[in-house]
């Protein structure tokens, strides 16, 4: 199956944080029209948005309270409409963010359904009575706390997975999911290319609402609430209803799941979806699966993974979403490179270990030309919901305010919601008021217009990348090994399709690493060109080994 998805590359857009050209310090939907051409020049195929619905910005924008309207902050259904089409104009798609896990509390089904116990919204959501005159369930919310909160006008409970003001849809509801699939055709009827769903594999729970005995591994994260009982039969449900009357692409937030769903949830047979996001190649700095915690990377572990979900997703025929980054990660050249010395090396380096897999590659805002963490120490440059949940949560626990701030310096998803930095005048260039959040200090080095005028930039490799995946189907096609497996320092894999290889080496280290090149490679490499490198003068094979300098990558 040839699906125009496989072959694209899928730019994310945190429209809060992208470009605001009202002065109100709030990217909004014209500020995207600003810098289609900037995107068009990069080269990627299909734009994702993040939620752009009315929503009392609790979390973002992924606590909507109206799926037909957009937020006012970032403008109208005209500008929402005018970006479709000049998007579509540049010959670029666009993909929406469906949120359906949960609404915002100031939903009106919400609101109705709060009401009473007969009203007929109520069962539009998760309600239940005390046990022993406490919550249900001993469930925990991702955001800190309980998952439930007492409603004291009609003595039940509400399941929040997320943050209290984002109440979880009862997916059992038959009515609910034509609600749903409603409002899917009507983004769809305008035009739209597809969506990316949100925690999708949540919203089926196990009706027995079993207490969760602790027997998961902690950080697994595979709970009584993952890849529920009906999830695959809801998916079908909805691409038989909606998608697969249009010509749509859709990628699944997989909250902790397994290479099996995801083979189930991709396969093309199975008619759910076109491709899954996981995130156990980004819990590899989890110190016992513990988010908040600080730890090193474990390089052998991030190769193991990444090799372990490209063979079993194509051996499976599912198809993996290839990502280091989104608004919920921190900055990858911060997280697994070296945002000082080796910034631009380290940053190339990853995005050639990711672009050149099996699977669709995804950009996040600001990655294209190597923004990093901003480094904000105090708790007020911090805005994010589940980042300041968890600053309470660590202070209850008596922790020093300074060792508080490491750990959210280093894990906050406000890591990445910072403002594009545009360009070295003030506030990057991203609005004329005051950013809703501050701009990292370092965009007078690091920000578009530099990377754009500096042909050995950061922005120019990724734009590489994207075309050699569009010149040679062996990126999409092709097989996949891992090379040299147990090397401390080198993520070593090739790529196979009928008499087109390629071999693709990474030094993941600020010092230099050799790579014995393999009998079955010798006689190319001696032949073959490099295809790729992160160095301005590209590496020489000698006697059958390769000297890599640090952070060199190398694509033969
Ligand atoms: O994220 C799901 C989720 O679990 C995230 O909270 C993320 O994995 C976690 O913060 C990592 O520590 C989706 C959206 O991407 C996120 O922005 C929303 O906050 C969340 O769902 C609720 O809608």
């Amino acid at each position: 199956m040839n699906e125009w998805w496989r072959m694209s590359v899928v730019y994310q857009i945190y429209p809060k944080s992208f470009n605001d050209t009202t002065g109100n310090g709030i990217g909004d939907l014209q500020g995207i029209i600003e810098k289609l051409d900037y995107l068009k020049e990069l080269g990627v195929d299909v734009l994702w948005l993040t939620p752009v619905y009315a929503s009392p910005q609790k979390d973002n924008g992924y606590d909507i309270s109206d799926y037909y309207s957009i937020h006012e902050e970032y403008g109208t259904m005209n500008d929402f409409d005018q970006l479709l089409e000049e998007t579509h104009s540049r010959g670029m798609k666009l993909i929406m963010d469906l949120v359906v896990n949960h609404t915002s509390t100031e939903h009106e089904w919400f609101k109705q359904s709060q009401q009473s116990k007969d009203n007929p919204y109520r069962d539009f959501y998760i309600w239940k009575d005390p046990v022993d005159g406490e919550e249900p369930t001993n469930w925990q919310s991702k955001f800190g706390g309980n998952a439930w909160k007492y409603d004291e006008k009609t003595g039940q409970y509400y399941l929040h997975l997320f943050d209290v003001t984002q109440a979880d849809l009862n997916w059992e509801n038959e009515t609910l999911r034509k609600h749903v699939y409603d409002m899917m055709h009507f983004w769809f009827e305008k035009g739209i290319d597809g969506f990316r769903l949100d925690v999708i594999n949540l919203i089926s729970k196990d009706q027995s609402f079993p207490n969760d005995d602790g027997s998961v591994a902690p950080g697994d994260g595979r709970k009584f609430y993952t890849d529920g009982p009906r999830v695959h039969e809801f998916l079908k449900e909805m691409n038989q209803e909606v998608l697969s009357k249009y010509d749509s692409m859709t990628v699944g937030e997989m909250s902790s799941t397994s290479i099996e769903h995801c083979i189930q949830y991709t396969n093309p047979k199975s008619n759910e979806l076109s491709m899954t996001f996981n995130f156990h190649h980004l819990k590899v700095d989890y110190p016992n699966g513990e988010k908040w915690a600080i730890g090193e990377f474990d390089f052998q572990a991030l190769k193991q993974i990444l090799t372990k979900w490209q063979v079993e997703m194509s051996k499976g025929g599912g198809w993996n979403a290839l990502f280091w980054c989104n608004h919920d990660q921190p900055r990858v050249v911060t997280r697994y490179g070296n945002d000082t010395t080796y910034h631009k090396e380290s940053a190339k380096m990853l995005a050639t270990t990711i672009h050149l897999m099996q699977g669709t590659p995804y950009i996040y805002q600001g990655e294209e030309f190597g923004m990093t963490d901003p480094g904000f120490e105090s708790i007020e440059d911090y805005r994010d919901v589940e980042t300041l949940n968890y600053y309470h949560i660590m202070k209850e626990k008596g922790m020093e305010d300074n060792e508080i701030m490491e750990i959210i310096k280093r894990k906050s998803r406000d890591n990445s919601r910072t403002p594009v930095q545009w360009n070295d005048e003030a506030n990057a260039g991203f609005t004329t008021g005051t950013p809703w959040i501050p701009v990292a200090a370092n965009y007078t080095e690091i920000n578009a217009k530099q990377a754009v005028a500096d042909p050995s930039s950061v922005f120019y490799h990724y734009k590489k990348l994207i075309q050699l995946r569009k010149e040679y189907a062996l990126f999409t096609e092709g097989t996949y090994r891992l090379l040299v497996e147990d090397d401390k320092k080198l993520f070593v894999y090739e790529r196979v399709n009928g008499d087109e290889k390629a071999l693709v080496i990474n030094n993941f280290y600020g010092e230099e690493a050799t790579f014995a090149v393999p009998d079955e490679w010798k006689k190319d490499l001696a032949d073959s060109k490099v295809l790729l490198a992160n160095y301005d003068e590209a590496n020489k094979v000698i006697e059958n080994e390769i000297k890599l300098r640090p952070y060199e990558s190398l694509v033969y």
